[in-house]
């Protein structure tokens, strides 16, 4: 035993980032402007949902949503202009030692905490791939208008097809949705338009009750298939809508709508699988 032993063990691991350090800068970010933590949530969502369980390629880990090549995928539009460069001086201040790929988890996760949400538990360790190599194909987000123009929005089969892809079964594809509870749809990014709820910048379980409880039916504009309701404030996506006309998933709707505290404890399950999956040599941290 010598003191210089000793000393290296209490070195903190992982290049000695301090991520409440990092959660506490993303946090000032969104007080700032709370509408940017929904734009977050979607970053840390999309930068995992590229899973592929069979061929174990895409999720989280590589970091690879920084790269145009992925940016310019469909389901991105609006991320490269938006929460990409809205981490960036997160990134520049913890150099190296931080890789983008843990910095858009963690900044998801965050943003859920701050809206009023639950603190998901989350890990630090993902190494960021180095060049756009590891980007996936297109087409592995999921699509909000599932099927062609006039067809029956209501093909459950294209939600299912995409989420088993990344190991989630009905309960969780509908836990995810809860997300919805945040944000806006962009028709400068995805050209729907409109917030799902009266209350965007709050995490909470109004998602559900709504799409249980509204009248929603197509909205007659030059814009894409999507619903609004009667006061015409409210927008559903056809994907939204297929989550109470499929009876599998409807069951979940009603239970979420009525038991927020079941909500938030598989919410926070789930999307920490999301944000897990394919990476490995995670190490679980105190972000909060
Ligand atoms: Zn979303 N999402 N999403 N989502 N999403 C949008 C916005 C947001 C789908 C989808 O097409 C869209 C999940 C699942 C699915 C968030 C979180 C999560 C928008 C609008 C679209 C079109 C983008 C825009 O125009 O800016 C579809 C089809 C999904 C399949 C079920 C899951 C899972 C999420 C997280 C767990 C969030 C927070 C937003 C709001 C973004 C913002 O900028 O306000």
């Amino acid at each position: 035993f010598t003191p210089a032993a000793h000393a290296w063990r209490l070195l903190p691991l992982s290049g000695g980032v301090d991520y409440k350090a990092v959660a506490g800068d993303i946090s000032s970010i969104i007080k700032e402007d709370p509408n940017k933590g929904p734009t977050l949530v979607r970053l840390s969502w999309h930068s995992s949902g590229t899973y592929d369980k069979m061929s174990k390629d895409g999720g989280s880990g590589g970091g690879t949503i920084r790269f145009k090549e992925e940016l310019a995928h469909g389901g991105n539009a609006g991320l490269g202009e938006t929460a990409v460069p809205w981490m960036e001086d997160v990134k520049t201040k913890y150099g190296d030692s931080l890789s983008y790929a843990d910095l858009y988890t963690l900044a998801g996760v965050v943003a859920i905490k701050e809206l009023g949400g639950p603190t998901v538990p989350w890990s630090s360790g993902r190494v960021d791939a180095l060049d756009p190599s590891a980007v996936t194909p297109d087409g592995r987000l999921p699509g909000a208008d599932s099927g062609p123009p006039g067809a029956d929005p209501s093909d459950a089969a294209h939600l299912r097809t995409i989420f088993n892809r990344m190991g989630f079964n009905d309960q969780e594809i509908v836990a995810l949705s809860g997300a919805h509870a945040l944000g806006r749809c962009h028709t400068t990014a995805s050209g729907y338009d409109g917030p799902w709820t009266p209350t965007p910048t709050m995490f909470n379980n109004l998602y559900f009750s709504l799409l249980d409880s509204v009248k929603w039916t197509q909205r007659d504009w030059k814009g894409p298939f999507q619903y609004e309701d009667e006061g015409k404030s409210l927008m559903m996506l056809p994907t939204d809508l297929v989550l109470i006309q499929d009876d599998d998933f409807k069951k979940y709707v009603s239970m979420y709508a009525k038991d927020q505290a079941t909500f938030f404890a598989d919410f926070s399950k789930a999307f920490n699988k999301l944000e897990e999956l394919g990476t490995t040599g995670l190490k679980s941290t105190t972000w909060a």
